[in-house]
C-alpha cells in the first residue's frame, strides 16, 4: 500500500552534514521525496508534533535540542514508507541501533544530555497524517 510518511533531520544531523546521506538513503531504498524543505522549528509546532511527549523528563531537553538549529522536514511516499523507514532509521537508542541503520551507523551518544539521534519518522499511519499536516499543511 502507498503510503507518505513525516522525516525530520533532526539539528544533529543537518550540523554534521548527514541531510543528503539521509535524502540518498530514503531514495536508494525506492521511496519517492515529495517535499524537502529546510525548517527552524518553534516551541508550538514541536508541543504538536511531540504532543505524545508532553511532561516526560526528557522533554524540555528534547525540544531544546530540536530548536538548536534547523531541521529538514520531509515527506516521503512508497510501499510501506511508514514501517520501512522506521527500519532504515533503526531503533530510537543510538547505542544499541545495529550497523546498516542510520542511527547505528551515523549517530554517537556520548557525553551528550539527550538522545542525539539524528532522524525522526512517523510511527503510524495516523501519526504520518498528524504530522505531515503540521509540517507541511495543505501538501
Ligand atoms: P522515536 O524517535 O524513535 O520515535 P520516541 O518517539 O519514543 O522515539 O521519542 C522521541 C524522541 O525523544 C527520541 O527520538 C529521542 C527522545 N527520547 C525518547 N526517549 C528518551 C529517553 N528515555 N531519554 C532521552 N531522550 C529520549
Ligand atoms: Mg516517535
Amino acid at each position: 500500500m502507498t503510503e507518505r510518511t513525516l522525516i525530520l533531520v533532526k539539528p544533529d544531523g543537518v550540523k554534521r552534514g548527514l541531510s543528503g546521506e539521509v535524502l540518498r538513503r530514503i531514495e536508494a531504498k525506492g521511496y519517492t521525496l515529495v517535499a524537502v524543505e529546510l525548517r527552524k522549528a518553534t516551541p508550538e509546532l514541536l508541543a504538536e508534533h511531540y504532543a505524545e511527549h508532553v511532561g516526560k523528563p526528557f522533554y524540555d531537553p528534547l525540544v531544546e535540542f530540536m530548536l538548536s538549529g534547523p531541521v529538514l522536514a520531509v515527506v516521503a511516499e512508497g510501499q510501506r514508507v511508514i514501517e520501512g523507514f522506521r527500519v532504515l532509521a533503526g531503533p530510537t537508542d543510538p547505542t544499541t541501533a545495529p550497523p546498516g541503520s542510520i542511527r547505528g551507523d551515523l549517530a554517537r551518544t556520548w557525553d551528550l544530555p539527550v538522545i542525539h539521534n539524528i532522524v525522526h519518522g512517523s510511527d503510524s499511519p495516523e501519526s504520518a497524517e498528524r504530522e505531515i499536516g503540521i509540517w507541511f499543511p495543505g501538501i
